[in-house]
Formats: structure tokens, C-alpha cells, sequence
């Protein structure tokens, strides 16, 4: 199997410098960006287990997230707010984050002595002393596993678990356009070491009575324009189910994007009053909804980006729509 074999040689070779760069400090600080994802927490995890295990005095700054991914990967301590210092000398590793702003706890950066950048974005800003930024990669998680190994550190049971959970999240289980061979290649090699992914996929395929129900609030709510090319589902304030208790949104919007016909796909929550935060999918090869959502102040990638809206829910659903009809027809 050449072509395996270069895929490994290639990437390690990429990585070797950021590698090196990182292996300059005994003390790592690790940030991913606000509300982490299961990449973001994959990638910070893995890499942390992975410079722990060899002597690496390493800290978590990760922040609050809607979703807790401990009872998968372990680690609880990574998901916990962490308000200890920064001691003198530490590098700040930065995983799957674009810019500097949208870091959790990122007003930490400025005591560390540098602030090394990983990531897969498109729109990432070279915020770091260093940056190594592949926006091919499906995943940040992707090449976490390469730097892992460019740093010559062994994938044991548990960081493979964890990395993972990042290939899986970020790609939709290997679903969207950003999987490649070297996606398929990460996972494969993760499975001669562990034999119970099937267990992983499970636990996240796991939704709560609270988020079934407001799953089907959502479902009522969803407005279709465009004879049924843009879908918009949503949830505000009035719902009641999604105010009860304890509701993750996550993968709503793939309800929507999984309709037939469906261009643009888009799920709105209001988070405060006429505060939304907005996930768009583009179903398209050629359209990229990550311009558009830079441009409100949010980000993402080309066929997933979200931002948050001021105002109130007819005035984003007129947005929406003349942003489509603008730049989504002819
Ligand atoms: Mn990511």
C-alpha cells in the first residue's frame, strides 16, 4: 500500500517544524475555540493526552461547552473552567480556532510566552508565533493524529478514541464533502487500535425526551421559500419545550438539509431575547455559505458557517431570504 504510506510520510514531513516548535516548551496551555465541538475538544484532548504522557506539564483552557463530550473521551478535568494562572514559559497550543477573538479564554494568550495555531479553517487569521493551518483536512482531529506522530508519540487507546470523535463530528460520519482518503486513513489506522467505534457512534447518536420534543417544535416551525430550496427551521422564545430543560440543538439543521430539494439549509435559535444564533449548510457544489457568515461577524467553512443575529425573528427570516434571492438565484 504506497499510496498509504506516502499519505503517513507526507504529513509528518509537513508537520515536522510545528512539531519541533512545540516540543520547545515543557509546559503546554491548550485553547480551542468558544463552545467547543467534538473536534475542538478531540483535538485538544488527544494532543493533550499525547504531551502528557511524554512529560509535558500541559493545561486545558477550553471553557464552558453546551456539550460534554467527557462521558465519551474521559478527560473530565479538559471540560471544566480552569482559572489557575498561566506559569512563566508556557506555550499556548490553539486548536481548530480560526482567529484569535474567537478563542475560549483567549485573554490568557497574553501570558504565554507564544501561541502555536493548528487548525482546519479556511478563514483562520495566522494569529499564532506559529501557525500551521490545512484547510483540506476534514478535521482538526486529522491532523492532530499526523502531529502526533511527527512529534514521535505513541496513539494509545484513549487518543485515538479521541481523535476519533473529531473525525466523526466534523465530517458528519464521514459523510460530507470534506472526507478524503486521508480522512478514511486516519480512521483506519485509529481502528487497529481500538475495536469499539461502533460504541462512539451510538453515544452520539443519543438524543434526550427534552431535545425530541423540541425537535418537533422546530419541525412546525420550519418555513420553506424558494419553492422548498431554502429551509429555515427555528426555534424562539415562544417554544416551550426548548426552554424546559436541558435541549441540544446540535444536528437540528441536518433535518433540514436532509430534505429533498433543499439548497441552503438554515436553523435558528434564539439564545436571549432577540439574540439568534443562526447554522446554515449549503447543498450545493459550487455555493459557500462561510462569506456570508463572515460577513455577520460569525465563520465556519464553506459549507457549514453560522453567526449570531440582533433582532427579531421576521427581520433574520427577511435577511435569510434576501440573501438568498441576492446571491443564491440568477
Ligand atoms: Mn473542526
Amino acid at each position: 500500500m504506497n499510496l498509504m504510506n506516502n499519505v503517513e510520510s507526507d504529513e509528518i514531513a509537513k508537520l515536522k517544524d510545528v512539531a519541533d516548535e512545540i516540543k520547545k516548551s515543557g509546559k503546554i496551555a491548550i485553547f480551542a475555540h468558544q463552545n467547543p465541538d467534538g473536534d475542538a475538544y478531540a483535538s485538544s484532548v488527544g494532543l493533550g493526552m499525547a504531551l502528557r504522557k511524554n512529560g509535558y506539564e500541559v493545561s486545558f483552557y477550553l471553557g464552558s461547552s453546551k456539550q460534554d463530550f467527557s462521558p465519551i473521551i474521559g478527560m473530565h478535568e479538559a471540560f471544566e473552567e480552569n482559572t489557575s494562572p498561566i506559569p512563566e514559559g508556557t506555550t499556548a497550543l490553539c486548536v481548530d480556532c480560526a482567529s484569535r477573538d474567537y478563542a475560549a479564554n483567549n485573554e490568557m494568550f497574553d501570558k504565554c510566552e507564544r501561541i502555536i495555531v493548528v487548525d482546519h479553517h479556511a478563514t483562520n487569521t495566522f494569529y499564532g508565533d506559529v501557525n500551521y493551518v490545512d484547510s483540506s483536512a476534514a478535521a482538526c482531529a486529522e491532523i492532530s493524529y499526523f502531529l502526533i506522530k511527527a512529534m514521535g508519540y505513541e496513539i494509545t487507546e484513549d487518543i485515538a478514541y479521541a481523535l476519533y470523535l473529531g473525525l466523526v463530528t466534523d465530517t458528519g460520519s464521514f459523510q460530507y464533502s470534506n472526507t478524503t482518503i486521508r480522512t478514511h486513513y486516519v480512521a483506519g489506522v485509529l481502528s487497529t487500535i481500538r475495536r469499539d467505534f461502533h460504541k462512539l457512534h451510538d453515544e452520539l447518536k443519543y438524543i434526550s425526551m427534552d431535545t425530541f420534543l423540541a425537535l418537533s417544535e422546530a419541525m412546525n416551525n420550519t418555513d420553506f421559500l424558494f419553492g422548498g430550496k431554502l429551509g429555515i427551521m427555528s426555534l424562539t422564545k415562544e417554544d416551550e419545550n426548548y426552554w424546559n430543560s436541558h435541549v441540544d440543538t446540535d444536528g437540528f439543521v441536518d433535518h433540514v438539509r436532509d430534505i429533498y430539494g433543499i439548497r441552503l439549509a438554515v436553523f435558528t435559535k434564539e439564545i436571549e431575547e432577540n439574540v439568534h444564533k443562526v447554522s446554515m449548510r449549503a447543498m450545493d457544489e459550487v455555493m459557500n455559505v462561510s462569506d456570508f457568515a463572515a460577513r455577520q461577524g460569525g465563520g465556519g467553512h464553506p459549507k457549514a458557517a453560522g453567526f449570531t443575529f440582533n433582532g427579531d425573528i421576521e427581520g433574520l427570516h427577511m435577511m435569510l431570504a434576501e440573501y438568498y434571492e441576492e446571491e443564491w438565484t440568477e
